[in-house]
């Protein structure tokens, strides 16, 4: 599929994933997220020796200022509820990823901005991001998942204040709220999320992908402990847990293969 909006690009295993709507701050569109669901749902999973993802947007402005209001003006109840799910499907593909998807956050992440940071694994925002669920100001409620992923990411107090009044907070309560990893001065998100990646891409690349498996079984499933039970069994067949068990007693660094 050839990409309209998206760029994407490797650096060293890491695929950078930048939302080019600039002039409309990057809200999403219907071609946004079949782009999305292409990347996450077949493309992503061939590229040779994948580290992570990062998803950003274009401009110093805006991360995502949410889904493009003008598409979705008119819809009757059945398109609503359609684009809804589909919107929701997507996310989830970047929720259930197998490598480690960050959001680099500058500026505005609102709406469905906001709940496409949150199905990332991992956000990092710049002093100056934005975030906010301001659906209410439309007459809507959120669609992506919004109301869902900040009641588990902040808890139920702060989620149903933010996604009542539509008010928007910024990086430094974010993090403070728990709805963001780090915060860092503006221009150093990507270098931020890099770091992020790389660490990770330095551990069993096997455990990590199970590790996301587990985290997510709680929420889509309510109880995620046989996941873990499975998981930790599937691990232990694995080269890599041989290796990282011999590499701590011999006191040297794993070299982990993802077999
Ligand atoms: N959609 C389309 N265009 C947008 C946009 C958006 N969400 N946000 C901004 N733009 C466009 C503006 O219209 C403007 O375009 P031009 O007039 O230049 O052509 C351009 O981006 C620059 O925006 P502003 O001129 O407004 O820039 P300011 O600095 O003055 O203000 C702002 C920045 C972020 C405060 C403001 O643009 C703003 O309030 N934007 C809208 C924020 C918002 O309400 N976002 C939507 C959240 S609700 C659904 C599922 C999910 C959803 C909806 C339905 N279904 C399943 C049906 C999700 C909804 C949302 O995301």
């Amino acid at each position: 599929m050839q990409y309209e909006i998206l760029t994407l690009e490797i650096n060293n295993g890491i695929a950078i994933l930048t939302i080019n709507r600039e002039k409309a701050l990057n809200a999403l569109n219907r071609q946004t997220f079949s782009e999305l669901e292409h990347f996450f749902g077949e493309a992503g999973h061939d590229i040779p020796d994948l580290k992570g993802v990062i998803i950003t947007g274009a401009g110093e402005k805006a991360f995502v200022a949410g889904a493009d209001i003008t598409e979705f003006a008119g819809l009757s109840p059945k398109e609503g509820m359609a684009l809804s799910k589909r919107g929701q499907d997507i996310l989830y593909l970047i929720e259930r990823f197998h490598k480690p998807v960050v959001a680099a956050i500058k500026g505005f992440a609102l709406g469905g901005g906001c709940e496409l940071a949150m199905a990332c694994h991992l956000r990092i925002a710049g002093e100056k991001a934005r975030f906010g669920q301001p659906e209410v100001n439309l007459g809507l409620t959120p669609g992506y998942g919004g109301t869902q992923r900040l009641v588990q990411y902040i808890g139920k107090t702060k989620a149903l204040e933010l996604l009542l009044t539509a008010d928007m907070i910024g990086a430094e309560e974010a993090y403070r709220l728990g709805l963001v990893n780090a915060v860092v001065a503006p221009g150093e998100e990507m270098a931020k999320a890099t770091e992020l990646i790389e660490k990770i891409a330095a551990k069993a690349p096997y455990a990590v992908a199970k590790v996301i498996e587990c985290v997510n079984a709680f929420y889509e499933e309510g109880d995620g402990f046989w996941k873990e039970v499975d998981a930790f069994g599937e691990c232990c067949a694995t080269e890599d847990f041989k290796e990282g068990a011999a590499a701590f007693v011999e006191k040297r660094k794993a070299n982990f293969t993802g077999k």
